[in-house]
């Protein structure tokens, strides 16, 4: 168990993302809950990790499945009560595991009690809670494209005013101008720290300080005022982590979001190395074939630029995301070999890995019709290009590859009816492959993905050159092969793996000549690379 009273315990802790709604259902109706987390705790804990980042709980019409809340002090009654909240929190705390909660502050639900009281008049004192410009029926007051389609603008004749969002117009953008406001907010994260929760990631949080006026949404002027602020205010205590999620960091930005002073947040959550598949000027539905070098380059940017002076998390799935394995690997005939590839590949970096529920059994991307996507980004999508002349079998294949709901299909438990998440029709389908790739099916596999997880976990926290070592990119030109050694005064580490299905030679550097074998997922290492291996080498350095 790390010890958590030390500072920066999570630069050698693992986080596990939780999707609640897909995650379990303990009572029978369709859809996860609190209750099925608890249960699994024994699960997680062998798997090794060291906190848990729960998707949003709180209450919420579920517009976007909870990232709109409508109460931040009550449990969505789906999922369950507070006092199975708290259950969750000392249940997994006697597991040496946190639990990381997830901090809409952006913007709430419509049927928040502020928007309410805001809609009823200029004079109410929450008004000002939101952001409102005067103007005339259709005419907004610029063209500004909110993120799921449609205008950031939406008119209240009654007022006849607009406000302003950034998402649907179920979620109205908060006022971070207003000091009342930000009050609000540190006073319901003290409310949640108080329950013992140890961490908190940020929903969208370099896009607070927006100036619509000036068309400024992500990295306002006053963003690190606020954050400041924020972390001077809400995030008291010494050992609370804080996790940003910032689509518009580069290294420069996350340098001081994540700055070793400990002024903003412990680190960022940014999206560079994972919008690297997508056409030049395009939207991610506009996807192309993996440019590996790109990948490489851009992470030894991170890498180096961070070193010393900031914190990166490393991931390749969320919720937000399509499954890794159909993305960068192969979800057929090596689906297992490139699940572990890829891991290798990134938890031999700099940073706080984050699993993703799924991602430990090499879950794959599901393709449905249309209708049955719940996701109100892909039913945006649709509607909006199918209006703008796209081909519909276009379209699809876009929502095949991208779409949200490729990460959301229910966690597969078991081989039983429903993959074991539920007794009953789950809420979003099931991936008809769960006979096959389910979590008791990869227990009792030792070679299984989810084996080769936890035996990453367990080498980052043996081995200091995980968390210190400096990173060197090696075959920068390669488009077959990614390799990179870390380095301290004591250890090195060579990782490297092989991004095709094709047998690819390498040779090792002189220096690892007497290094060992930490890790492969062939069991041992050849000179010519197998379809998707990797390599991880160890040594010491001579005293
Ligand atoms: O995502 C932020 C965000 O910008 C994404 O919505 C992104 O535009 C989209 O997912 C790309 O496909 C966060 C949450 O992770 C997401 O689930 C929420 O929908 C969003 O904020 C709004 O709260
Ligand atoms: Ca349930």
């Amino acid at each position: 168990m790390l010890d958590k009273t030390r500072r920066g315990w999570w630069k050698s802790a693992v986080f596990y993302q939780i999707y609640p709604k897909s995650f379990l259902d303990s009572n029978g109706d369709g859809i996860g809950d609190i209750r099925g987390v608890i249960e699994k705790l024994d699960y997680l804990e062998k798997l090794g990790i060291d906190g848990i980042w729960l998707s949003p709980v709180c209450d919420s019409p579920q517009v976007d499945n909870g990232y709109d809340i409508s109460d931040y002090r009550a449990v969505w009654p789906a999922f369950g009560s507070m006092e199975d909240m708290e259950a969750l929190i000392r249940e997994a705390k006697k597991r040496g595991i946190s639990i990381i909660m997830d901090l809409v502050l952006n913007h709430t639900s419509h049927r928040h009690r502020w928007f309410q009281e805001a809609l009823k008049g200029r004079e109410n004192p929450c008004h000002d809670y939101y952001i409102w410009r005067d103007g005339e029926p259709d005419a907004p007051p610029n063209d500004m494209q909110a993120a799921f389609g449609g205008s950031m603008w939406t008119y209240v004749p009654d007022l006849k005013q607009y406000y302003f969002h950034q998402f649907a117009p179920q979620q109205p953008d908060l006022n971070w101008e207003n000091p009342a406001v930000r009050r609000e907010l540190y006073d319901m994260i003290r409310f949640w720290v108080d329950k013992g929760v140890e961490g908190f990631r940020l929903d969208v949080i370099d896009q607070i300080a927006k100036e619509p006026d000036r068309r400024i949404t992500g990295n306002g002027p006053r963003l690190h005022q606020f954050l400041e602020e924020l972390s001077r205010e809400a995030f008291i205590e010494e050992g609370l982590v804080t996790v940003g999620e910032a689509w518009g960091a580069d290294v420069e930005r996350a340098r001081r979001y994540s700055a070793q002073d400990g002024r903003e947040l412990s680190m960022v959550f940014q999206f560079e190395h994972i919008c690297l598949d997508q056409q030049p000027g395009g939207e991610k539905w506009d996807w192309i074939p993996l440019p590996l070098v790109s990948l490489k380059r851009c992470m030894e940017r991170w890498q180096r630029g961070l070193h010393g002076q900031g914190w990166n998390s490393l991931f390749l799935n969320n919720h937000d995301l399509p499954r890794i394995v159909s993305r960068w690997g192969d979800d057929g005939k090596y689906r297992v070999e490139s699940a572990k590839m890829l891991a290798a590949m990134l938890y031999g970096l700099e940073g706080t890995p984050y699993i993703y529920q799924g991602e430990e059994l090499g879950m794959t991307n599901i393709r449905l019709p249309i209708e049955e996507y719940d996701d109100i980004e892909i039913q945006n999508l649709y509607t909006g290009r199918l209006s703008r002349g796209y081909r519909e079998e276009d379209v699809m294949a876009a929502i095949y590859a991208r779409g949200r709901d490729n990460a959301r299909t229910p966690m597969q438990w078991s081989a039983e009816p429903y993959a074991g998440f539920s007794r009953v029709k789950p809420w979003l389908p099931v991936n008809p492959n769960y006979r096959e790739i389910n979590a008791r099916a990869a227990l009792e596999d030792p070679g299984s993905v989810f084996y080769f997880y936890q035996t990453l976990i367990a080498l980052r926290k043996r081995y200091p050159v995980f968390r210190e070592g400096e990173f060197t990119l090696l075959e920068p030109e390669s488009e077959k092969l990614f390799v990179y050694t870390r380095e301290t005064a004591e250890e090195r580490l060579l990782v490297i793996c092989n991004f095709t299905g094709e047998s690819v030679p390498y040779q090792r550097p002189a220096e690892f000549a007497g290094a060992w074998l930490l890790l492969g997922n062939y069991g041992t290492a050849a000179e010519t690379l197998r379809p998707y291996e990797a390599q991880m080498f160890y040594g010491r350095k001579q005293a």
